[in-house]
């Protein structure tokens, strides 16, 4: 398929200068963007009919960690909001999985889409993973399975909504809770979202969407899916500089190899 067959470029128009500085001030000041119905239905279509026949080619995890993502700190009790544990458990294909001639790749590998990413993230370069599993990842949750509370380590994530369940897989979010930079950990700010009492704020997103997230300061979360329809997501994974590839620590935790 054609990039004008992938992307919905009459709705989207990615190589317009103010389309481009649009999109940017929508994130700059939402920390979010989603773009609604980015690929064409027909691109829709063949990345679920791949998605579903590939589904029991699933590396499954399932993971207790603190919202940091990083080890405890034993100079802080378990319970203390620094080393509370939540639990995350997804099903996953990487990018060796995914067919050489899928829309994944003529999206992902696009240089007009590259060049997009680029003005609306603000980043001077878009590199693909140095390894064969990182770049193009679809991930799976079925009922019960759900992502929990957490900071991204990496500062953007750009996902792609493949299949919606029936109910449940909303991402939730709060945005400016910690200041990684600064290490600025924020643990009342933490305290507040994981016992609700601060409302965290809802994505609306729809198959088709493409959504460029900052989840580095923002903390978020994606609800257990309910029913029998199984959460569909393509996260589209790009590093700032050239060469980067995941420790063989990480690899294994992710992809079990
Ligand atoms: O599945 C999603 O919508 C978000 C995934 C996410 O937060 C992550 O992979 O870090
Ligand atoms: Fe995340």
């Amino acid at each position: 398929m054609k990039l004008a067959e992938v992307i919905n470029l009459e709705l989207n128009q990615i190589t317009d200068p103010s389309y481009k500085q649009r999109c940017k001030e929508t994130l700059e000041r939402d920390g979010a963007i989603v773009i609604k119905s980015f690929i064409t239905l027909q691109a829709l279509k063949q990345i679920r009919l791949e998605g579903e026949a590939k589904q029991n080619l699933a590396f499954y995890t399932n993971q207790q960690h603190n919202v940091y993502i990083s080890d405890s700190d034993p100079s802080y009790p378990p319970e203390h909001i620094r080393n509370q544990l939540v639990n995350s458990s997804k099903g996953c294909i990487n990018d060796e999985q995914i067919s050489t001639d899928s829309v994944l790749r003529t999206l992902y590998d696009s240089e007009v889409f590259r060049d997009f990413l680029k003005e609306v993230l603000n980043e001077s370069g878009l590199y693909s993973y140095d390894d064969d599993y990182s770049s193009i990842n679809l991930h799976y949750a079925s009922a019960g399975q759900e992502l929990g509370w957490h900071f991204d380590n990496s500062s953007f994530a750009t996902t792609l909504m493949i299949q919606k369940p029936e109910a449940g897989g909303e991402f939730q979010y709060v945005r400016d809770v910690r200041d990684a930079d600064r290490g600025e950990m924020n643990f009342s700010g933490v305290e507040k979202v994981l016992s609700g009492d601060t409302t965290p704020n809802v994505l609306s997103i729809e198959p088709g969407d493409l959504v460029l997230f900052r989840g580095r300061n923002a903390i978020h979360r994606v609800t257990p899916t309910i029913g029998d329809i199984t959460r569909m997501m393509v996260v589209l994974a790009y590093n700032n500089k050239p060469g980067v590839a995941l420790s063989d620590s990480a690899r294994k935790t992710f992809y079990g190899k």
